[in-house]
């Protein structure tokens, strides 16, 4: 059987799932939860198949919009995506002084390419996506995300991006790479050859942003992780966002710089107020975003 074809027989169960209208519930993976899940309850099924890398659900929700799953853990609901996609376009793009060419490592359902792209000096935006799968559900799906994707800047790539960033030096003066979790294909972004191969594709103002996890459950990620870059980046901070449909309603992201310090970016209410339909992202909150409770400073100090 084809893939498309059992693509087309998992649609045709879901059809009948939604014909007996149970009260379905999609539970996040506990695994990098600490034993604790969110529940959300969904409506319909919209789309759920194996592509060659992962599993691909999208279920319209009750009340948070359509949601995207990628191998049991929640991606994005349209209710909240603005909160995170803000966060992790806008910060790098407000530290760099004047970004043009822009590489998004992951963000296949294209949310972060939407913000990007909001930024009038961008010449150029270049996707690193190891599932094309991602994409096309998201166009057909998620159109409110994936509206970039026709944007004549943007190119997409369908490959690895560790691979990727090795192939391109001095080419980007913003990475952001807008993965999934530390499990799998997706642990090598994680990892210390990474972030210098980043480095290394970064150009001399250049600034890298990573998804890296939440403060409340993933201490050990974090602390580990910042440990590492501080010995390649010269200005690393680690700040938040706050999503009440991820695990413990919080995610984080660590900011690597060549020059710039991101909490004290020059320029940017003037940069910011061009920007359209903003909805989290302001300076105020990129500035405070930095700012970490006591607990959290300790644990990205740690050596
Ligand atoms: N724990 C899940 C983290 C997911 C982060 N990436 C989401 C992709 C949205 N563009």
């Amino acid at each position: 059987m084809s893939e498309r074809e059992k693509i087309t027989v998992v649609m045709d169960q879901t059809k009948a799932i939604r014909k007996q209208k149970l009260d379905l519930w999609f539970r996040d993976s506990p695994d990098l939860g600490r034993g604790c899940a969110l529940g959300i309850r969904i409506r319909d099924v919209l789309c759920h198949y194996h592509s060659r890398f992962q599993e691909i659900a999208v279920f319209e929700t009750d009340q948070m919009g359509r949601m995207l799953v990628l191998d049991d853990v929640t991606m994005l609901t349209e209710s909240d995506e603005f909160a995170y996609h803000e966060m992790i376009a806008h910060v790098p793009m407000m530290t760099h002084p004047n970004p043009s060419r822009v590489l998004v490592i992951g963000g296949g359902d294209g949310g972060t390419i939407r913000e990007v792209l909001k930024h009038p000096g961008v010449s150029e935006v270049h996707l690193c996506e190891i599932d094309e799968e991602v994409v096309a559900v998201s166009r057909k799906f998620l159109p409110s995300l994936a509206s970039g994707f026709d944007d004549p800047r943007v190119r997409c790539f369908y490959e690895d991006g560790a691979l990727f960033v090795k192939k391109h030096p001095e080419s980007y003066d913003v990475i952001i790479v807008d993965s999934t979790d530390p499990v799998g294909p997706g642990q090598v972004l994680f990892q210390p050859p990474f972030y210098r191969d980043m480095k290394r594709a970064l150009t001399r103002e250049g600034v890298a942003v990573t998804q890296c996890e939440s403060i409340y459950f993933h201490p050990e990620i974090i602390g580990k992780v910042a440990a590492f870059a501080r010995e390649i980046y010269p200005h690393v901070g680690y700040y938040h966002t706050l999503v009440p449909t991820y695990p413990s309603g919080i995610i984080g992201f660590m900011s690597c710089s060549l020059r710039h310090d991101p909490a004290a970016a020059e320029g940017m209410e003037e940069r910011a107020a061009g920007l359209k339909d903003l909805r989290y992202y302001t300076p105020a909150i990129q500035r405070a975003a930095f700012t970490l409770p006591r607990f959290c400073e300790a644990i990205f100090r740690a050596k």
